[in-house]
């Protein structure tokens, strides 16, 4: 790791003035996510040490029995933004409703709102495979002064003022936009410091990485099928691919690094896919399309599509631009 690198901290200084209308808060507010991250890093890299694997008994909104790391990681991210006075309201895909968060003085001054899975892919703690966070920021958009409503949460994936990931993998990493283009930052964790490993992240507009859980190949719309046989294919030596680790922000990671394309199709079992539009669709859609990449439902631009509920499902695909318009195009034909 070479020092020279800046620090997560000198570059959020530095590019202070690209945070629109911000006075400072948001860069606060990645702070406050910069170091729940570590702590939560922590646990997860020793989860195999310590009774923290086993399931908390809880099931989640989701009908996931909650592994007691998921409960960490969710108390943590929450109380390092409440601490910062910035946030005005939390929805985590552990809780079943939206938490309100008073300002200090107790007057609803707080502007930001955060959608957060704090910890995605979980059911991979177990088999030590790596595991994320994902957030999204909004501005509220009803008044300060008064509590935060759902409606401040129902808000498109467009006018997102931030969203990240936090990457517990062989090295944990975190890597987000502001709206200027997507930066990777590496953890030091010999000094608890993050260092911007990744500057100016791009999808490569064509990969040979398809990444789709095939298990569930006979229930995928017919496009999508289509789709998979035409990567199958050994036609032009075009030497497909297939990786899909079962933990979004890797798989997401990993094809913006190589060039690539994520797809949970909907399927019988899962009518309008499995993720989430609020905390797991829109924060990597906006990652994606600033990394000149490309999301959406197979037909909808995902960033359009205006949420009706907090954990509504739809169905994603996202990556390498080529790549997912070859998808729509199968989608578009076939389905
Ligand atoms: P399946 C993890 O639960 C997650 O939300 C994503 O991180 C991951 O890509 C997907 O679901 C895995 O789902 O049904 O293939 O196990």
């Amino acid at each position: 790791m070479s020092y020279q690198h800046k620090t997560l901290g000198e570059f959020i200084n530095e590019n202070q003035h690209a945070f629109k209308y911000s006075t400072g808060e948001l860069s606060s507010l990645i702070n406050s996510i910069r170091l729940a991250a570590k702590v939560v890093n922590h646990e997860v890299n020793k989860a195999g040490l310590v009774d923290i694997t086993g399931a908390a008994g809880d099931v989640n909104v989701q009908g996931e029995s909650q592994q007691k790391l998921d409960v960490y990681a969710n108390d943590k991210f929450i109380q390092a933004m409440i601490n910062r006075n910035i946030v005005c309201g939390i929805t985590s895909e552990e809780e079943d409703d939206f938490i309100i968060v008073n300002s200090k003085d107790k007057n609803h001054q707080n502007k930001y709102v955060v959608l957060i899975d704090p910890l995605d892919g979980s059911s991979n703690i177990d088999v030590n495979v790596s595991v994320g966070t994902i957030f999204s920021v909004y501005r509220r958009i009803t008044p300060i002064g008064t509590p935060v409503t759902k409606e401040d949460f129902l808000q498109a994936g467009k006018h997102q003022v931030a969203a990240g990931y936090i990457i517990y993998g062989t090295s944990t990493m975190l890597v987000y936009t502001t709206g200027h283009g997507v930066n990777g930052f590496t953890l030091n964790p010999a000094i608890g410091t993050f260092y911007l490993s990744h500057p100016d992240m791009e999808f490569p507009k064509d990969g040979n990485i398809y990444s789709v859980n095939e298990g569930n190949y006979l229930e995928f719309p017919e496009g999508i099928k289509k789709y998979i046989k035409y990567c199958q294919q050994i036609e032009e030596d075009r030497p497909y691919t297939s990786r899909y680790i079962g933990s979004l922000a890797s798989d997401f990671h990993r094809n913006m690094i190589k060039g690539g394309i994520y797809m949970y199709p909907k399927s019988t079992k899962n009518p309008n896919g499995k993720l989430r539009l609020l905390y797991e669709c829109n924060p990597m859609a906006f990652i994606a399309e600033q990394a000149k990449g490309k999301a959406s439902d197979g037909y909808t631009r995902i960033l359009d599509i205006n949420p009706t509920e907090l954990h509504q499902r739809v169905p994603f695909i996202c990556g390498s631009i080529n790549m997912v318009e070859k998808a729509e195009a199968f989608m578009k034909e076939f389905s």
